[in-house]
This record gives structure tokens, sequence and C-alpha cells, in this order.
């Protein structure tokens, strides 16, 4: 086992029995959501994924460590330090480590995280993609890159379009990952089931998912895949309302200048605001759905 890792009991037991077990990240508890609902969320996210028969395993650096599975304290830990933690993607890691720092992790820290410690399956709500005006600013998340190099399945409501969707899915083809739609052959955009742009391939079971994981790991491919599971029904937003709201967010970035890894939870929040709290309420459901999809298609993954 590498060095720097430490996995907790509940975890390794699981992983050493051949039971089902799901990655989460901690971007989403310290800059994704604000206290109490993040640590709120967090715990009611790993009640679902028992509750569906596998064994939560939240991941985050502290104290240096490369932590996969948490404790209850550490993830209220991270939901109180908020933004005052250090959030990591790839290239946070070396530093972080060396001097014993804490850390968030991003989908694709997480990603590095959970494939050390041999878990394959990742529930999230967003993953981060190519942003609007890319084309200039160069803002790509790393999470594109870690999809196309590291063999874990990640669970996500979409890409939500204070991204460019058109781009951000250009960017993974080039990269071979697979982007799967669960139930549908449209891209859903996060808040809402609909965005224009389709799915490479949809699938319909938990089964099947697992099954095209493991041809994909079966033939060594190394990369990811993305799996795309729409916002229940019952919590999804009007499109017209919550694009409002991103294009004034977005707006409202470019004339302060934000960049870098503050854009992505300086959106979350004003977009936040600008509903009135409503597209947090969505954002929580998403979550609980994928974290639901992930278990079951765990499930199958050890029997394959
Ligand atoms: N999208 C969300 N919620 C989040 C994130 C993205 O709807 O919490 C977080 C995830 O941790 C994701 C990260 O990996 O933001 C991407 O940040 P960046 O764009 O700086 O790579
Ligand atoms: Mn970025």
């Amino acid at each position: 086992m590498n060095k720097h890792l430490e996995i907790s009991p509940e975890v390794k037991s699981a992983l050493e029995n051949g039971k089902p077990v799901v990655a989460l990240e901690s971007t989403i508890i310290s800059h994704g959501m604000p206290y109490p609902q993040n640590v709120e969320t967090a715990l009611l996210v790993e009640d679902t994924i028992r509750q569906e028969g596998a064994v939560p395993a939240t991941i985050a650096v502290i104290g240096g460590r490369l932590k996969a599975g948490l404790t209850k304290e550490e993830i209220e830990y991270l939901g109180k330090k908020g933004t005052a933690v250090t959030k990591a993607s790839r290239r946070d890691l070396p530093v972080l480590v060396a001097q014993k720092r804490d850390g968030a992790t991003t989908v694709a820290t997480t990603m590095i995280i959970a494939h050390l410690a041999g878990i394959r399956i990742f529930a999230t709500g967003g993953v981060g993609g190519v942003h609007r005006g890319a084309e200039t600013t160069m803002d790509i998340s790393a999470d594109l890159e870690e999809l196309s190099r590291t063999p874990v399945m990640v669970v996500c409501a979409g890409a939500k379009s204070i991204l460019d969707l058109g781009l951000t899915l250009e960017y993974l083809e080039t990269k071979g990952v697979p982007v799967i739609g669960y139930q549908t052959s449209e891209l859903p955009a996060f808040y809402t089931r609909v965005s224009g742009y389709k799915v490479d391939y949809r699938i319909d079971t938990p089964e099947d998912l697992a099954a095209a994981f493991n041809a994909q790991q079966e033939m060594g491919l190394k990369s990811g895949m993305l799996v795309t599971n729409p916002i229940p029904e019952e919590w999804s937003m009007d499109p017209a309302y919550i694009n409002s709201a991103i294009d004034q967010a977005v707006e409202e970035a470019r004339q302060k200048g934000i960049h870098g890894k503050e854009t992505t939870p300086f959106l979350l929040a004003k977009v936040k605001n600008l509903t009135g709290g409503d597209s947090l309420k969505a954002n929580i459901q998403l979550v609980l759905n994928n974290a639901r999809l992930a278990a079951r298609t765990a499930r199958y993954l050890i029997s394959l």
C-alpha cells in the first residue's frame, strides 16, 4: 500500500472482503455547499450508500495523509473550515503531503486516492469541465485530464452550464473518455435533465454500467468513465430560470476578475444566492440520487 495512504478500518475491511465501496469527494463539502448543509448532506450521502448495501469512503487529505474513509468528526471539521481548507487538485498534492497540511479533494484528486486504495467507483454532484471563455482563459478543469488517465467510474449529474458543455464533451472525446447517460441519451445539465447535447451512449441498468466499466478495465485502457445521471424529475429546475441565474453569476465573475480555482466555488455560491437557496436543494437531491446509483453499480462491479 502507498505509504501516504490511510484507509479507514471500515473501508479496509470492506475492500479485503470484496464488499462494494463507493468513494465520495470532499471539495463538495468545503467549497461546494455552505455549513451546516454541507455536513448534513455528506453524512446523508454516506447513510444512503449504506442503505443500498455498500460502504462509503469519503476522501480528503488530512495532516498530509491521503485518507480513504473519514470519521464524522473529520467531515464536521472540513465542513466547518469550509473554504479555508485548500481545494486540492492533482497539482496540490505534493506540497500538501510534504507539509502535512489539509486538503479537500476535487473530482481529480478523489479519483487518484480512490484508485490508490483500490476503489473503482465514485459518486459526486458535478464534475469540472471546460469553462465558458476557455478559448482565451484556458480554464479547463484538471478533472477532465484525470478522467483520461485514472481508471475510476465517476457518477455525476452531468455538467452545469457555468461550463461550456459543448467544449467539455469535445475535450472528453479527444481524451478518450466515454460519456454515458443513465436512462437518457441527452447530457443532463446538473440542475436540469436536459442540455441540448447528446451523450456517447445510453445505458439503462446498473448492471450494464458495471459491465461497460469492466470491459474498459479488461482491455487495460486505463481511463475513467463518466456516468451522467439526470436529477430526479421532481427536483429538476426550470431551465430558463436557472440559466439566467448562471448567466448573471458568470458575468459577475468576469467583471470581478475571478479566476483559477476560485471560479467554480464563486459561481456555485452566487447561483445559490440568486435562486434564494433553491439551487442548493436541487444540488443535495441530485447528489443523493448519484450515491444510490453508484452503490447499486458497485454491487455489480464486485461480482465481475
Ligand atoms: N461542480 C459542482 N460542485 C462542486 C464542484 C464542481 O457542482 O463542488 C467541485 C468538484 O470538487 C470539482 C471541482 O472537482 O469543483 C472542479 O473545480 P475546478 O473547476 O477548479 O477544477
Ligand atoms: Mn479551473
